[in-house]
């Protein structure tokens, strides 16, 4: 099934996600959902995907800093684990005010870009079993379809193994 889409506007934190796919090059549009999908299961149920296919943007305080981890929706986050293979310092779920100052996004509709600044990121090889994944778009409301590499691309992250 794919999501509805209306000739609304975007929300101006759409908007921002929309236009840098466009700079990335990147051509999977930003698309609205009749409801909201806060969650990855949510997301899956919304667009008839499997709920690996969901890309979570997970944002995480390490050494002082706001970090990304686009992460499978079909597990966690094994923080300790990540934070050694990527090199940082522990990683700290970050608060509200943290995440909405980082990525200028609401939790439920953070999305891989469209930040103030980029942040450091990875993004979980478990994205890379899918041919397709959708991501948040700024809002609990959009999504895009993309790939692990586009992904990778668009962030300038890194790719490795997140979950346990
Ligand atoms: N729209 C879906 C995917 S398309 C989405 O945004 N999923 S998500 O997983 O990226 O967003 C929910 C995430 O927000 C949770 O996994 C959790 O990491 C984070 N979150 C939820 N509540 C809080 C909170 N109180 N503080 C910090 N982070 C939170």
């Amino acid at each position: 099934m794919e999501p509805v889409t209306t000739a609304a506007p975007l929300h101006a934190s759409s908007a921002k996600v929309a236009a840098a796919l466009a700079a990335a090059g990147i051509p999977g549009e930003v698309r609205r959902l009749a409801d909201s999908a806060r969650t990855a299961a949510e997301a899956a149920a919304a667009l008839g995907c499997e709920i690996g296919a969901i890309a979570n943007s997970l944002v995480f305080v390490s050494d002082g800093e706001p970090v990304l981890v686009l992460t499978s929706g079909r597990h966690r986050v094994d923080t300790a684990a990540l934070a050694a293979r990527w090199g940082r310092g522990p990683l700290r779920r970050a608060t509200p005010e943290q995440v909405r100052e980082a990525t200028g996004q609401v939790i439920g509709g953070v999305a891989p870009t469209g930040h103030p600044r980029p942040l450091p990121t990875v993004v979980d090889q478990a994205l890379s079993d899918y041919p397709r994944v959708w991501a948040a778009a700024g809002t609990p409301h959009t999504v895009f379809p993309t790939t692990a590499e586009e992904l990778l691309r668009l962030t300038g992250g890194t790719v490795l193994p997140v979950g346990p």
